[in-house]
């Protein structure tokens, strides 16, 4: 059997002859001797009439059966019908393979529409419902676009492990993990293993792999498990290396959104995103600083980080005056930025880093990385850490650490962004936060 999709895409080289699909019941419209179900596969929904003195009767018992979401295969002649898809299938054989056991919790159609705790207690049907499972098809294709672009590079992809000694982040938010006798957490980021990685030879590399916060707090647009893109570059000149490897990635994704994208997009309304010809801006946060206060009246004190409004407002400047959905925000504050980044050489206040907004939302944090020994040792000490739990990592640096920096890239914030999702939740499967760790 195949796709639903396909059948109506090829209807007309298929009309007369006989098809099988395999799907759920959608729909069902009992007309006494005639009923018209539409059996709903991935891809799409197509309409099969099951007649009186049409189909067999063994079809007809069948279909009596024939509850909303019963698990069925079809098959018979695809003919032309006053359907959306032009056509339908005259039911000649109907299997019922399983039929729900209870009343159902959700209705599929349409599921986008109930509460979100209702959706997420029920995600199996939720995703049965196309404009769900878009989202999750747009997922994985965003994750090939990263795996094809990077290998296009010379990046080689690599997994780290996930159970580990240290937060890389910044100390409070891990989960602790029992680890026989040892203190052990659940990996924050691959941020030490990519350096590794960079530090032991492979030079370019880039990893999608499970990262988990335990940040308490309860918003939209975070997730205590979500999926990491991740890059890490060596031999580079600066951290400005790094952002045109990210800027090639996401013009990457915009041309996969203009050409296999479009279908989902259009489910959602939603445009691709714009990039200027001559570049995503970069702009410094001191400058951030200005454009939200001059611009909106917004004051940021100086050396601190945007929140998510001065975010959200840099977006809108981006998109108004520089006709751009994305907009890089570079050299943050050594006093908010990770132990790990490297302090500007004139201005040891500030790092060389970076951070991408995406239609006002953070979506990649990176930046060039310590990688001189001493320097990362007083690195250390300034935050204030304690150097011997992290001595595993400092020695990697002690035997030729070449110039490197990378970027940490949130998937679900990517999907989210681009179908202009109200809550990361929308973007994850089966999203883990405070209240959550079933189904
Ligand atoms: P950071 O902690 O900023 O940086 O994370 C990188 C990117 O991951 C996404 N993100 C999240 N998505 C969902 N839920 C969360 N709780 C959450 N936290 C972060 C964001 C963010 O930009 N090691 C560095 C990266 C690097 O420098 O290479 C890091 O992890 O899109």
């Amino acid at each position: 059997d195949r796709f639903i999709a396909d059948i109506i895409s090829s209807k007309y080289s298929l009309l007369g002859g006989r098809v099988r699909v395999c799907g759920w019941a959608h729909r069902i419209r009992d007309l006494g001797r005639l009923k018209f179900v539409l059996v709903r596969d991935r891809s799409g929904v197509i309409q099969a009439t099951v007649k009186r003195g049409e189909s067999p009767e063994e079809a007809l018992r069948a279909a009596e059966d024939l509850k909303l979401e019963s698990v069925v295969c079809i098959e018979g002649e695809l003919r032309r019908a006053p359907t959306r898809e032009g056509v339908e299938v005259k039911v000649e054989r109907l299997e019922v393979l399983n039929s729900p056991v209870e009343p159902l919790p959700l209705e599929v159609e349409g599921s986008e529409k109930a509460s979100l705790p209702t959706r997420l207690r029920y995600r199996w049907l939720d995703l049965r419902n196309p404009m769900v499972s878009a989202i999750f098809e747009l997922e994985a294709m965003v994750a090939k676009v990263f795996r094809d672009y990077y290998w296009s590079q010379g990046f080689v992809e690599i997994f780290t492990p996930k159970i580990v000694a240290a937060g890389t982040e910044s100390g409070a938010e891990v989960f602790p993990v029992v680890y026989f006798d040892k203190t052990a957490f659940l990996a924050q980021s691959p941020q030490f293993y990519k350096q590794f990685a960079v530090i032991a030879g492979l030079e370019r590399v880039f990893e999608i792999g499970p990262v988990f916060r335990a940040e308490p707090h309860h918003t939209s647009r975070h997730l205590n498990e979500y999926h990491s893109l991740d890059i890490e570059v060596g031999f580079i000149e600066g951290y400005n290396d790094v952002m045109n490897y990210v800027e090639g990635f996401m013009r990457a994704i915009a041309r996969m959104l203009e050409e296999e994208g479009r279908r989902i997009l259009e489910l959602y309304k939603v445009e691709p995103p714009r990039i200027p010809a001559s570049g995503i801006p970069r702009i410094p946060l001191r400058k951030a600083y200005e454009i939200l206060e001059e611009r909106f009246g917004k004051k940021v004190e100086h050396g601190e980080d945007l929140d998510s409004e001065g975010e959200r407002l840099m977006g809108a400047y981006a998109s108004e005056e520089l006709d751009s959905d994305f907009i890089f925000i570079v050299e943050y504050p050594w006093k908010v930025r990770p132990f790990y980044t490297m302090r500007k050489e004139d201005e040891p206040d500030w790092t060389y880093s970076f951070d991408l907004l995406y239609r006002g939302l953070e979506i990649v944090t990176g930046g060039q990385r310590e990688h001189r020994y001493h320097r990362l040792l007083d690195n250390l000490n300034d935050k204030g850490l304690d150097a011997e739990s992290f001595q595993f990592y400092l020695d990697f640096f002690k035997h030729g650490a070449p110039p490197h920096g990378g970027a940490g890239m949130g998937l679900e914030r990517i999907v989210m962004q681009t179908l202009r999702l109200e809550n990361i939740r929308e973007a994850r499967m089966l999203p883990r936060d405070t209240e959550r760790i079933t189904p």
